[in-house]
Protein backbone atom coordinates (compact mmCIF):
# COMPACT_ATOMS: atom_id res chain seq x y z
CA UNK A 1 0.00 0.00 0.00
CA UNK A 2 1.40 3.40 -0.91
CA UNK A 3 1.91 5.86 1.52
CA UNK A 4 1.77 9.55 1.67
CA UNK A 5 2.24 12.99 3.31
CA UNK A 6 -0.65 15.01 4.07
CA UNK A 7 0.31 18.47 2.91
CA UNK A 8 -2.73 20.50 3.50
CA UNK A 9 -6.30 20.21 4.79
CA UNK A 10 -9.27 22.66 3.70
CA UNK A 11 -12.90 21.87 5.08
CA UNK A 12 -13.38 17.59 4.60
CA UNK A 13 -10.80 17.31 2.16
CA UNK A 14 -6.79 17.12 2.13
CA UNK A 15 -4.20 17.38 -0.66
CA UNK A 16 -1.56 14.57 0.06
CA UNK A 17 1.77 13.59 -1.54
CA UNK A 18 2.37 10.18 -2.91
CA UNK A 19 5.91 9.92 -4.36
CA UNK A 20 6.45 13.02 -5.60
CA UNK A 21 2.77 13.75 -7.00
CA UNK A 22 -0.20 15.44 -5.58
CA UNK A 23 -3.02 14.32 -5.30
CA UNK A 24 -6.37 15.43 -3.77
CA UNK A 25 -7.79 12.75 -1.15
CA UNK A 26 -11.14 11.21 0.11
CA UNK A 27 -11.49 9.71 3.50
CA UNK A 28 -13.47 6.72 3.98
CA UNK A 29 -16.47 7.13 5.77
CA UNK A 30 -15.16 6.66 9.36
CA UNK A 31 -14.16 9.90 10.70
CA UNK A 32 -10.55 10.68 11.58
CA UNK A 33 -9.42 14.06 12.09
CA UNK A 34 -6.14 14.00 10.07
CA UNK A 35 -3.80 16.83 9.90
CA UNK A 36 -1.10 17.86 7.78
CA UNK A 37 2.56 16.27 8.61
CA UNK A 38 0.36 13.21 9.21
CA UNK A 39 1.36 10.14 7.32
CA UNK A 40 -1.07 7.95 5.86
CA UNK A 41 -1.94 4.76 4.13
CA UNK A 42 -3.51 5.49 0.63
CA UNK A 43 -5.25 3.84 -2.34
CA UNK A 44 -4.80 5.70 -5.81
CA UNK A 45 -7.96 6.05 -7.30
CA UNK A 46 -6.99 7.50 -10.31
CA UNK A 47 -3.83 10.87 -11.62
CA UNK A 48 -5.89 13.30 -9.42
CA UNK A 49 -7.56 11.17 -6.59
CA UNK A 50 -6.55 8.65 -3.58
CA UNK A 51 -8.38 7.21 -0.89
CA UNK A 52 -6.59 7.94 2.62
CA UNK A 53 -7.26 4.18 3.91
CA UNK A 54 -5.36 4.68 7.15
CA UNK A 55 -3.29 6.51 9.45
CA UNK A 56 0.48 5.73 10.32
CA UNK A 57 0.86 6.74 14.14
CA UNK A 58 2.36 10.59 14.92
CA UNK A 59 5.73 11.11 16.35
CA UNK A 60 3.45 13.80 18.19
CA UNK A 61 0.77 15.96 17.91
CA UNK A 62 0.60 20.02 18.05
CA UNK A 63 -2.93 20.96 18.66
CA UNK A 64 -4.95 22.97 21.30
CA UNK A 65 -7.78 22.50 23.48
CA UNK A 66 -10.83 24.59 24.85
CA UNK A 67 -13.07 22.94 27.06
CA UNK A 68 -14.18 19.63 25.14
CA UNK A 69 -13.30 20.77 22.01
CA UNK A 70 -9.50 19.80 20.53
CA UNK A 71 -8.08 21.38 17.11
CA UNK A 72 -5.15 20.03 15.97
CA UNK A 73 -2.55 22.10 14.06
CA UNK A 74 -0.35 20.27 12.71
CA UNK A 75 2.01 16.57 12.96
CA UNK A 76 5.28 14.85 13.45
CA UNK A 77 6.83 18.56 14.13
CA UNK A 78 10.29 19.01 15.44
CA UNK A 79 10.10 22.22 16.54
CA UNK A 80 7.43 25.20 17.10
CA UNK A 81 8.45 28.89 15.58
CA UNK A 82 6.19 31.44 17.86
CA UNK A 83 6.04 34.36 15.75
CA UNK A 84 5.08 37.51 17.61
CA UNK A 85 5.24 40.97 16.75
CA UNK A 86 4.29 44.40 18.56
CA UNK A 87 1.62 45.29 15.54
CA UNK A 88 -1.28 44.58 15.24
CA UNK A 89 -1.67 43.70 19.20
CA UNK A 90 0.46 41.44 21.29
CA UNK A 91 -1.19 39.04 23.62
CA UNK A 92 1.58 37.37 26.35
CA UNK A 93 -1.00 35.05 27.14
CA UNK A 94 -1.42 33.53 23.77
CA UNK A 95 3.13 33.56 23.49
CA UNK A 96 3.20 31.50 27.19
CA UNK A 97 0.05 29.51 26.44
CA UNK A 98 2.02 28.35 23.13
CA UNK A 99 5.43 27.85 25.29
CA UNK A 100 3.17 25.89 27.78
CA UNK A 101 2.05 23.48 25.45
CA UNK A 102 5.68 23.15 23.56
CA UNK A 103 7.05 22.07 26.71
CA UNK A 104 3.95 19.68 27.82
CA UNK A 105 4.75 17.98 24.22
CA UNK A 106 8.46 18.22 24.39
CA UNK A 107 8.70 19.92 21.27
CA UNK A 108 11.66 22.63 21.13
CA UNK A 109 10.05 25.99 20.86
CA UNK A 110 11.57 29.22 19.33
CA UNK A 111 10.37 32.96 19.56
CA UNK A 112 10.19 35.01 16.87
CA UNK A 113 9.76 38.49 17.36
CA UNK A 114 9.01 40.25 13.86
CA UNK A 115 8.54 43.81 12.32
CA UNK A 116 11.97 44.90 13.76
CA UNK A 117 12.60 47.62 11.37
CA UNK A 118 9.36 48.89 13.38
CA UNK A 119 10.57 51.97 15.67
CA UNK A 120 8.05 50.79 18.46
CA UNK A 121 9.50 46.90 17.94
CA UNK A 122 12.83 48.38 19.50
CA UNK A 123 11.85 48.49 23.18
CA UNK A 124 9.60 45.08 22.71
CA UNK A 125 12.46 42.92 21.20
CA UNK A 126 14.46 43.79 24.24
CA UNK A 127 11.44 42.83 26.80
CA UNK A 128 10.80 40.03 25.50
CA UNK A 129 14.69 39.29 25.39
CA UNK A 130 15.27 39.78 28.60
CA UNK A 131 11.90 37.53 29.81
CA UNK A 132 12.16 35.00 27.35
CA UNK A 133 15.67 34.44 26.72
CA UNK A 134 17.78 35.90 29.92
CA UNK A 135 14.98 34.75 32.51
CA UNK A 136 13.67 31.36 30.99
CA UNK A 137 16.34 30.25 28.68
CA UNK A 138 14.14 30.47 25.41
CA UNK A 139 15.79 31.05 22.01
CA UNK A 140 14.45 34.16 21.12
CA UNK A 141 15.33 35.58 17.19
CA UNK A 142 14.15 39.45 16.17
CA UNK A 143 14.25 39.74 12.49
CA UNK A 144 12.33 41.73 9.49
CA UNK A 145 10.94 39.12 7.69
CA UNK A 146 9.96 42.19 5.10
CA UNK A 147 13.59 42.09 4.23
CA UNK A 148 15.15 38.79 5.14
CA UNK A 149 14.81 35.50 7.50
CA UNK A 150 18.61 34.84 6.54
CA UNK A 151 18.64 33.65 10.48
CA UNK A 152 16.17 31.30 10.37
CA UNK A 153 17.69 29.17 7.43
CA UNK A 154 20.50 27.29 10.18
CA UNK A 155 17.63 26.74 12.17
CA UNK A 156 15.31 25.24 9.61
CA UNK A 157 17.78 22.67 8.58
CA UNK A 158 16.87 19.08 8.55
CA UNK A 159 13.45 19.68 10.65
CA UNK A 160 10.05 20.05 10.25
CA UNK A 161 8.90 23.22 11.36
CA UNK A 162 5.63 25.02 12.27
CA UNK A 163 5.12 28.53 12.52
CA UNK A 164 2.20 29.72 15.04
CA UNK A 165 1.06 33.17 15.78
CA UNK A 166 -2.01 35.46 16.21
CA UNK A 167 -3.43 37.22 12.59
CA UNK A 168 -1.23 39.19 11.03
CA UNK A 169 2.45 39.03 12.88
CA UNK A 170 3.98 37.48 10.00
CA UNK A 171 3.58 33.85 9.48
CA UNK A 172 3.36 34.10 5.64
CA UNK A 173 5.42 36.31 5.13
CA UNK A 174 8.01 34.65 6.34
CA UNK A 175 6.98 31.47 4.55
CA UNK A 176 7.03 33.83 1.28
CA UNK A 177 11.01 34.78 2.31
CA UNK A 178 12.13 30.71 3.05
CA UNK A 179 10.25 29.36 0.16
CA UNK A 180 9.64 32.03 -2.89
CA UNK A 181 7.54 29.59 -4.86
CA UNK A 182 4.98 29.15 -1.84
CA UNK A 183 3.42 32.34 -2.97
CA UNK A 184 1.40 32.61 0.29
CA UNK A 185 -1.10 35.58 0.08
CA UNK A 186 -0.43 38.18 2.47
CA UNK A 187 -3.17 40.40 3.78
CA UNK A 188 -2.75 44.16 3.78
CA UNK A 189 -2.04 45.80 7.29
CA UNK A 190 -4.65 47.77 7.50
CA UNK A 191 -7.11 45.17 7.33
CA UNK A 192 -5.66 42.83 9.80
CA UNK A 193 -5.25 45.57 11.98
CA UNK A 194 -9.21 46.46 11.21
CA UNK A 195 -10.75 43.50 11.12
CA UNK A 196 -8.83 41.33 12.36
CA UNK A 197 -8.73 38.72 9.53
CA UNK A 198 -7.28 35.94 8.83
CA UNK A 199 -5.90 35.62 5.67
CA UNK A 200 -4.27 32.20 6.04
CA UNK A 201 -7.44 29.92 5.92
CA UNK A 202 -5.50 26.90 5.29
CA UNK A 203 -2.40 24.99 6.93
CA UNK A 204 0.09 23.89 4.38
CA UNK A 205 3.11 22.03 4.48
CA UNK A 206 6.13 23.47 2.09
CA UNK A 207 9.56 21.60 1.19
CA UNK A 208 12.26 23.73 1.95
CA UNK A 209 14.35 20.81 0.96
CA UNK A 210 14.49 16.99 0.71
CA UNK A 211 14.73 17.17 4.41
CA UNK A 212 13.09 20.20 5.59
CA UNK A 213 9.88 21.42 5.74
CA UNK A 214 7.75 24.34 7.08
CA UNK A 215 4.04 24.76 8.06
CA UNK A 216 2.13 28.15 7.77
CA UNK A 217 -1.23 27.82 9.70
CA UNK A 218 -3.96 30.30 9.85
CA UNK A 219 -3.70 32.92 13.09
CA UNK A 220 -4.92 32.01 16.18
CA UNK A 221 -6.47 33.71 18.76
CA UNK A 222 -5.77 31.75 21.59
CA UNK A 223 -4.12 28.67 22.21
CA UNK A 224 -6.57 26.77 24.60
CA UNK A 225 -4.74 24.24 27.09
CA UNK A 226 -7.52 22.27 28.64
CA UNK A 227 -6.17 18.98 28.22
CA UNK A 228 -3.20 19.79 30.53
CA UNK A 229 -3.42 18.37 34.47
CA UNK A 230 -3.27 20.71 37.88
CA UNK A 231 -0.63 18.24 38.50
CA UNK A 232 2.16 18.80 35.56
CA UNK A 233 1.49 22.47 34.91
CA UNK A 234 3.99 24.29 37.34
CA UNK A 235 6.75 21.86 35.95
CA UNK A 236 5.93 23.66 32.34
CA UNK A 237 6.92 26.81 33.45
CA UNK A 238 11.06 26.76 33.86
CA UNK A 239 11.13 30.07 35.87
CA UNK A 240 9.30 27.55 38.75
CA UNK A 241 11.18 24.48 38.16
CA UNK A 242 13.84 25.42 41.03
CA UNK A 243 10.81 26.34 43.83
CA UNK A 244 9.14 23.39 43.63
CA UNK A 245 8.32 20.27 45.72
CA UNK A 246 9.18 22.37 48.71
CA UNK A 247 5.78 23.88 49.68
CA UNK A 248 4.80 22.40 52.83
CA UNK A 249 1.60 20.56 51.24
CA UNK A 250 2.84 18.31 48.61
CA UNK A 251 -0.04 18.65 46.30
CA UNK A 252 0.20 22.30 46.91
CA UNK A 253 -1.57 24.06 43.84
CA UNK A 254 0.31 27.10 44.48
CA UNK A 255 -2.72 29.46 44.68
CA UNK A 256 -2.86 30.92 48.28
CA UNK A 257 -1.96 27.93 50.71
CA UNK A 258 0.17 27.81 53.42
CA UNK A 259 4.47 27.39 53.37
CA UNK A 260 4.08 27.84 49.26
CA UNK A 261 7.31 28.38 48.11
CA UNK A 262 5.90 29.57 44.39
CA UNK A 263 3.81 32.46 46.39
CA UNK A 264 6.93 33.20 48.49
CA UNK A 265 9.05 33.31 44.79
CA UNK A 266 6.28 35.96 43.35
CA UNK A 267 6.42 38.12 46.49
CA UNK A 268 10.05 38.17 45.88
CA UNK A 269 9.63 39.75 42.64
CA UNK A 270 11.11 36.21 40.95
CA UNK A 271 8.12 35.42 38.70
CA UNK A 272 6.53 37.78 35.31
CA UNK A 273 3.34 38.61 36.67
CA UNK A 274 1.67 38.14 33.94
CA UNK A 275 2.79 34.12 33.67
CA UNK A 276 2.15 34.21 37.60
CA UNK A 277 -1.78 35.29 36.77
CA UNK A 278 -1.47 33.02 33.71
CA UNK A 279 -0.75 30.14 36.46
CA UNK A 280 -3.48 30.56 38.93
CA UNK A 281 -6.25 31.39 36.10
CA UNK A 282 -4.95 27.75 34.33
CA UNK A 283 -4.91 26.23 37.49
CA UNK A 284 -8.07 27.14 38.69
CA UNK A 285 -9.62 26.19 35.33
CA UNK A 286 -8.09 22.87 34.88
CA UNK A 287 -8.84 22.01 38.60
CA UNK A 288 -12.46 21.97 37.88
CA UNK A 289 -12.19 18.89 35.78
CA UNK A 290 -11.06 16.55 39.09
CA UNK A 291 -11.95 16.65 42.56
CA UNK A 292 -8.88 18.31 44.18
CA UNK A 293 -8.45 17.91 47.98
CA UNK A 294 -5.14 19.56 49.57
CA UNK A 295 -2.93 16.72 51.35
N1 LIG B 1 6.67 46.37 9.08
C1 LIG B 1 6.63 45.06 8.84
N2 LIG B 1 5.49 44.51 8.40
C2 LIG B 1 5.48 43.18 8.16
C3 LIG B 1 6.63 42.38 8.35
N3 LIG B 1 6.31 41.09 8.05
C4 LIG B 1 5.02 41.10 7.69
N4 LIG B 1 4.51 42.36 7.74
C5 LIG B 1 3.14 42.78 7.39
O1 LIG B 1 2.22 42.25 8.32
C6 LIG B 1 0.98 41.96 7.67
C7 LIG B 1 0.54 40.54 7.97
O2 LIG B 1 1.46 39.63 7.43
P1 LIG B 1 1.12 38.11 7.12
O3 LIG B 1 2.37 37.46 6.70
O4 LIG B 1 -0.08 37.99 6.25
O5 LIG B 1 0.70 37.64 8.59
P2 LIG B 1 0.16 36.19 9.03
O6 LIG B 1 0.80 35.93 10.35
O7 LIG B 1 0.41 35.20 7.96
O8 LIG B 1 -1.40 36.45 9.23
P3 LIG B 1 -2.59 35.36 9.18
O9 LIG B 1 -2.45 34.56 7.94
O10 LIG B 1 -3.82 36.19 9.24
O11 LIG B 1 -2.44 34.52 10.42
C8 LIG B 1 1.22 42.21 6.18
O12 LIG B 1 0.70 43.48 5.85
C9 LIG B 1 2.72 42.18 6.06
O13 LIG B 1 3.16 42.97 4.98
C10 LIG B 1 7.84 43.02 8.79
O14 LIG B 1 8.90 42.41 8.99
N5 LIG B 1 7.76 44.36 9.02
MG1 LIG C 1 -0.83 33.94 6.96
ZN1 LIG D 1 3.02 25.89 46.52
Amino acid sequence: MPKGLITKSYGRGYIVEVDGSTYTAVTKAKKVDYVVGDWVVVDIINDEQVQITDLIPRANLVYRMDHNRSKLIASNIDQILIVIAIKPNFNPNFLNSCLLFAESAGINPYIIVNKSDMTESFKFIQQITNLYHTKLGYTVISLSAQANCNSLTPLLKERQSVLIGQSGVGKSTITNQIIPEAFTSVDSITKAETSGRHTTTNATLYHIDKTSGLIDCPGLQEFGLYHLSVEELPELFPELRPHLNKCRFRNCRHLNEPGCMITKAHADGEIDEIRYQLLQTLTEKLSQKTNYRLA
